[in-house]
């Protein structure tokens, strides 16, 4: 199967059986759009530093403007397209079939710096690119742009799946507003980052290429929170390279083709990362429907109890009463206005224990789970994703009944939590690439 028909039947498996349950559970899931993208990769780093240039060599055309000033002043999103068209910022953000609605948060601002080019080329039929504007390494640059860079750079960054960070030979420091990338927008999600050196045919021999990257590691150490350090593409434009370039360019080319390479692999990757989001879904709503429907069950049977004991009374009180009765009416009297009593508690008491129940039962859901999930918690292998998954689930769930109670939240019936269970225990796990 193509990685898009995976992900459109992982899509169809959420929607029958993790969909309702969260429904039920009023939990709010990613919408569709966001998982159905296809990988994005954002392009990073100083002005000039050959951003453009490699989404003009990935796509094989001469599609975003190059030049050695600083060229590009905003965020140019690369979609595939049969019709060429350019989308500006306003459509592309307005638009709910594509996951930039967000994007509106940041202001006009970054709206009029955001847009969209629309292309028939065979990598942007698997892949997305974000071109961005050019770092610059000064400080005070901030004020210059009309919105919040760092964090619209970190919503690029959290909606990507790898993350190129681009320096040039000439200017390999970290500081201004790459610093500031690093710190503020990467952190946490550093995993995605790939550094590239590009311009090597710039060096004027290997003393100098040792020098320079000898700095940007040096450098990318200090301003990094990271124990690895991220790999390092040294690469050169194929179609840029300098004539008298002194150094032997075939292992930056060698490094652009695993670039190429690493790119191309997204679209596989994509397959398992949207499986682990909707598994985890599936994870957290299986734990939370389970503990919903056992306090449930309890406080159903404390109200059926309590309805018994009242309806048991005021048969008890009536029958001593119709007994007496026999001898002299007036024996009768206590027993019946007992039986009364029993009757018109019958239409009050079950729903005040009901009530009362429901609320001692959310101090007892670490209680709830430990009983329903017991045969896993006691093997070894997933006792621990478990607790941990529980430590979320509980979080969300506590905070639901609070605020809806028990009533807010619809039944999920047990066939419905088998089925959730087996989808996320058998169905989807089989789609995990080897
Ligand atoms: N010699 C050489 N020049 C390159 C290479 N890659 C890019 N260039 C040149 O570097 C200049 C800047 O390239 P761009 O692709 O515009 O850089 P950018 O990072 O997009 O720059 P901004 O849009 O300003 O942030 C252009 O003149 C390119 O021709 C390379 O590998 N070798
Ligand atoms: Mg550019």
């Amino acid at each position: 199967m193509v990685n898009q028909d995976v992900v459109e039947t992982i899509l169809e498996q959420r929607r029958a059986h993790i969909v309702p349950v969260a429904a039920n559970q009023r939990m709010e899931l990613l919408p569709e759009p966001a998982l159905r993208t296809p990988p994005m990769v954002l392009l990073l780093g100083n002005h000039s530093s050959g951003k453009s240039s490699l989404i003009n060599h990935l796509l094989d055309q001469d599609v975003q403007r190059t030049g050695v000033a600083p060229t590009d002043d905003g965020f140019t999103v690369l979609l595939h397209g049969e019709r060429p068209r350019a989308i500006d910022g306003e459509a592309l953000t307005s638009n709910p079939e594509l996951p930039f609605t967000e994007l509106k948060q940041f202001g006009p601002g970054l709206v009029q710096h955001v847009e969209g080019r629309v292309l028939a080329a065979d990598l942007l039929q698997h892949v997305r690119l974000i071109d961005s504007p050019g770092m610059i390494d000064a400080s005070g640059s901030d004020a210059e742009r009309p919105y919040d860079f760092a964090q619209v750079v970190r919503w690029f960054a959290q909606q990507s799946d790898l993350i190129l960070l681009f320096f040039d030979p000439e200017k390999p420091g970290t500081t201004g507003e790459t610093l500031s990338v690093l710190n503020e927008s990467l952190t946490g999600i550093d995993h995605k980052l790939r550094i590239v050196m590009n311009k090597m045919d710039l060096f004027d021999g290997i003393r100098d290429f040792a020098r320079t990257y000898g700095a940007l590691c040096w450098n990318l150490s200090r301003s990094l929170n990271t124990k690895d350090m991220p790999h390092i593409y040294t690469t050169v434009i194929p179609e840029m390279v300098r004539e008298d370039c002194k150094l032997p360019l075939d292992g930056f080319a060698a490094a652009l083709l695993e670039l190429e390479a690493y790119i191309g692999d997204l679209p596989g990757r994509r397959v398992d990362s949207v499986l682990s989001r909707v598994l985890d879904e599936g994870h957290l709503l299986l734990l939370r429907s389970t503990v919903t429907e056992a306090l449930r069950r309890k406080v159903t049977s404390a109200r059926i109890n309590t309805i018994v004991a009242c309806a048991l009374s005021a048969g008890v009180a009536a029958g001593i009463g119709w007994m007496l009765g026999r001898e002299a009416w007036q024996h009768a009297l206590i027993p019946g206005v007992l039986a009364l009593v029993a009757l018109g508690l019958l239409w009050w008491l079950p729903g005040v224990v009901g009530r009362w129940r429901e609320q001692r039962g959310f101090a007892e859901l670490d209680t709830l789970f430990n009983h329903a999930f017991r045969d896993l918690l006691a093997g070894r292998e997933r006792a621990d994703d478990l607790q941990h998954d529980w430590a979320r689930a509980r979080a969300g769930l506590l905070r639901m009944l609070k605020n809806v109670g028990l009533k807010g939240l619809k039944r999920t019936s047990r066939g419905q939590r088998k089925r959730l269970a087996a989808c996320i225990g058998e169905t989807l796990p089989a789609y995990r690439s080897a």
